[in-house]
């Protein structure tokens, strides 16, 4: 028996796992108490790493498709067939004839984070099309827009604040987003005991809105006018002050302006609240010493999520709590490029281009991925006839997979970057599996840009890389050679990993080239008038991927190299949030521009919803997570499997009686996008014109390999939408609060 450490990948709150192994087994995880971020915190998931990681459905060889059939393959054999087939399409078509979809966890993998910008840039296509459409696009466009930097999200000060105002989150169940924290609930309960407040808005009683001091059960949909009453109220009350702030920002009087219609009296009818207590939260946050509103799903995948994102951080600017402590801080992580000077920067722009069927707004450089089916079904030029995803799985994620799955299965070529065979990859004419975690180093690049305290943690992978495996990195970079006009990767030699053609480690050297290239010329930056091939020998680390991380923690604000982290297996605490005003802000004004063009110009959308009052007697659906699921690909796992992760429609009793549905009894649910049958779960958790059924279910499709989850299927939520509904400026889906029929399945 031996131990070693694994940041766990299975959420964004990266809690630090101490395995037990056996040989190259797994056998156990714990929380890592000496972590110096998670400190022992670790939930079911976290624990049920060992089952997940052996999981026997991960492929475990590359596989192509010969005579209609996918056949295990060598890794040469694989990126040679991308290299023979996607090179004369790019030739005959352009480059946007291949597509790309990245999916949720390249957020949590290190190649994920490294390599598809060079894939992107290697092959030149402008179809890119990410689960950011699907989830918080919303707030880097408000972020974009407010602050010049699409990446810079606030986060909540969770441990020091005195009073949090959550919309549309359930980090009790979800483990938190956007806010990355180990042990959330622990926050929370924290918060509570030294005397701080929560209030939570949701059209649930989640586990989350259960240990709130106030729970706003808001018809769904209408976070936008809820929010835009409470800046109004804030103006009507004056209750604005925005403190020491007030030097750095432009366009308060604008949004005084703006919100002078929204009032609590105008939208209650609309939220279904009374006015009164619209008032009430407004005041509570004028009043806390300090406060932050943060706002996550449920107030951005809907109809008006821009505008939603963007009313959160007017809130944080106007009560004066962004920036500082106890407020709404921007983490600065060790791998940010190392801050520059104050001043105007080059701004946010949005729609440099549009999708070539809908003619939705590129946003940074995506397109929406409910336009994917389209892109790949019409004919003309610039049609997707190829496409790579990596680690996604959009029929089942985004709405319509029954289109979309019919769009895959037409297209000449797809390549799957997946370690399963699922809804979506069963499509890949070329599929090639990454190891499992315990064979992954780990590192957190994304997450700690968004994580409530700063810190640093690498560890490395815990086992060999089994016989016949390829490392995920050096898959990324053999398919970035591969679609590359370069020698083929493959070179007709059949391959051993790591013995085919250009080795991967050229492009990890291109890379750092690029990188040093252009920071050695920057004045702000560590290696600035360095000489790049003496900077580039310096760097240490085993692999392509380990240098380039040591190079970004070289040129990042805490001048910090792999070595230290090797050498601090807990991580590194970097301290609380601090406060990174003016430094941070890259508008062209070098302020926050609190009332930006383009959300002014989607705010009279806002204003036609103050005079349509929904009909009550219409259902919304909502979506909703469990605590042992994760999006789609976590349904195979058993110990995850079964209590009450179930794939139920939740009604509230006076629903149920009104349609005479039974708890446990199918029902018949309708939406734009199609119909589906699930079971009914009769509960009060749900306010009354709200359903709830969960997503990532639905795993009932042919040809896929999960004996596990293809037992229980569930049925696919998304379904139940067309993909017309869209938050126009960010191109998301609306996956909450979107009109259901249901009915007795007998009928
Ligand atoms: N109705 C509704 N729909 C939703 C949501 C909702 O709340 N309601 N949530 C949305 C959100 S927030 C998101 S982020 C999206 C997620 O949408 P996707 O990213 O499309 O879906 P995931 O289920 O996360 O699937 C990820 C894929 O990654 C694979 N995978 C797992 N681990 C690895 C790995 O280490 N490497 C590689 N290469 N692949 C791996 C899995 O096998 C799976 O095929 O779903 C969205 N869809
Ligand atoms: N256990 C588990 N953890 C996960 C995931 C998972 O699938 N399972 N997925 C991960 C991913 S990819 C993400 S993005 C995060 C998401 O993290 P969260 O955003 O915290 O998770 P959700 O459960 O989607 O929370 C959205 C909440 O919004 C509510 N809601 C729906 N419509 C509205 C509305 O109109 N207004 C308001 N105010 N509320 C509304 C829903 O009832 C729900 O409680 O979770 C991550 N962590
Ligand atoms: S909370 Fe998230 S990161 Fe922590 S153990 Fe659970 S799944 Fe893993
Ligand atoms: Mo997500």
């Amino acid at each position: 028996m031996s131990s070693a450490l694994r940041i766990c990948p299975l959420c964004e709150a990266t809690c630090g796992l101490a395995l037990t192994l056996d040989g190259t087994r797994i056998t156990g995880a714990r929380g890592d108490r000496e972590d110096v971020f998670s400190q022992g915190f670790i939930c079911p998931k976290g624990a049920a790493f060992p089952e997940i990681d052996a999981d026997p459905d991960r492929l475990r060889t590359p596989m192509v498709r010969k005579d209609g059939r996918l056949q295990e393959v060598t890794w040469g054999e694989a990126f040679d067939t991308i290299a023979a087939r996607i090179r004369p399409l790019v030739e005959d078509c352009g480059p946007d004839s291949v597509g790309i979809v990245l999916g949720n966890p390249n957020v949590h993998t290190i190649a994920g984070a490294l390599y598809p910008p060079l894939l992107i840039g290697a092959l030149g296509t402008r179809n890119l099309f990410t689960a950011s459409t699907l989830d918080q696009m919303p707030k880097h466009v408000s972020s974009g827009l407010l602050f010049g930097d699409p990446l810079a999200v606030p986060v909540p000060d969770l441990d020091r604040t005195d009073h949090l105002l959550i919309l549309g989150a359930n980090p009790l169940d979800s483990n938190g987003s956007l806010c990355t924290a180990p042990d959330f609930p622990g926050k929370l309960k924290a918060l509570r005991r030294r005397g701080g407040t929560l209030t939570v808005v949701d059209p649930r009683r989640t586990r989350t809105a259960r240990l709130a001091d106030r729970h706003v059960a808001v018809r769904p949909g209408t976070d936008a006018l809820l929010l835009a009453a409470l800046v109004h109220t804030l103006f009507d009350e004056e209750l604005v002050d925005l403190g020491p702030l007030a030097a750095h920002v432009h366009g308060v009087e604008e949004v005084r302006r703006a919100v002078h219609e929204f009032s609590p009296e105008a939208v209650a009818p609309v939220c279904d609240l009374d006015a009164e207590t619209v008032r009430a939260i407004a005041r509570e946050l004028a009043a806390a010493p300090t406060a932050a509103v943060y706002g996550r799903m449920g107030s951005s995948t809907v109809a008006y999520g821009t505008l939603g994102n963007w009313l959160v951080d007017v809130l944080n600017v106007l009560t004066g709590n962004l920036d500082r402590p106890g407020g709404a801080l921007f983490p600065l992580s060790a791998t940010a490029p190392a801050p520059r000077p104050a001043g105007p920067g080059r701004g946010f722009v949005l729609g440099r281009r549009h999708s070539r069927v809908s003619h939705h707004p590129e946003v940074k450089g995506e397109l929406p991925l409910v336009a994917l089916a389209e892109e790949i079904e019409t004919p003309g030029e610039g049609r997707i006839r190829a496409l790579i995803t990596i680690a996604a799985n959009p029929v089942l994620s985004a709405p319509d997979g029954d289109r979309l799955d019919a769009a895959l299965g037409s297209l000449d070529l797809m390549v799957a970057v997946d370690p399963y065979l699922n809804e979506t990859t069963r499509h890949a004419d070329v599929l090639l599996p990454p190891p499992p975690p315990s064979q992954s180093a780990h590192f957190d690049f994304a997450f700690n840009g968004f994580a409530v305290r700063d810190q640093v943690r690498y560890t490395p992978a815990v086992v060999a890389l089994e016989a016949g495996r390829m490392d995920e990195c050096e898959i990324h970079a053999r398919l970035i050679l591969a679609v590359s006009n370069g020698d083929s990767p493959g070179a007709s030699r059949p391959g051993t990993p790591g013995e085919t053609g250009a080795p991967p480690s050229v492009v990890d050297d291109l890379a750092i080239d690029l990188t040093l290239a252009k920071a050695v010329t920057q004045q702000h930056s560590p290696a600035y008038g360095a000489d790049p091939k003496e900077f580039a020998a310096r760097l240490t680390g085993g692999t392509g991927a380990e240098r380039r991380l040591d190079l970004m923690l070289r040129l990042g604000p805490y001048g910090l190299t792999l070595d230290e982290l090797k050498a601090h297996p807990h991580g590194i605490d970097l301290g609380p949030l601090k406060p990174r005003l003016p430094e941070l802000l890259k508008t062209r004004s070098g302020r926050i521009e609190l009332f930006p063009g383009p959300l002014a110009a989607d705010l009279p959308r806002l204003r036609a919803a103050l005079d349509a009052t929904p009909d009550p007697g219409v259902l919304q659906l909502v979506g909703r997570r469990h605590l042992r699921s994760n999006n789609s690909w976590l349904h195979n796992t058993p110990a995850l499997a079964g209590g009450s992760n179930r794939c139920t429609l939740q009604v509230h009793p006076r629903d149920a009686e009104r349609l005479r549905l039974v708890d446990g009894a199918p029902a018949r649910v309708k939406g734009e996008g199609g119909e589906l049958e699930v079971p009914v779960e009769v509960t009060d958790d749900v306010r009354p014109g709200v359903v709830s059924l969960p997503h990532g279910w639905g795993h009932d499709r042919p040809g896929t390999r999960l004996a596990v989850a293809s037992a229980r299927p569930g049925v696919n939520v998304n379904q139940l939408l067309d993909g017309s509904r869209i938050d126009p400026l960010s191109g998301t889906a609306v996956l909450n609060g979107f009109p259901v029929e249901v009915a007795p399945l007998q009928d």
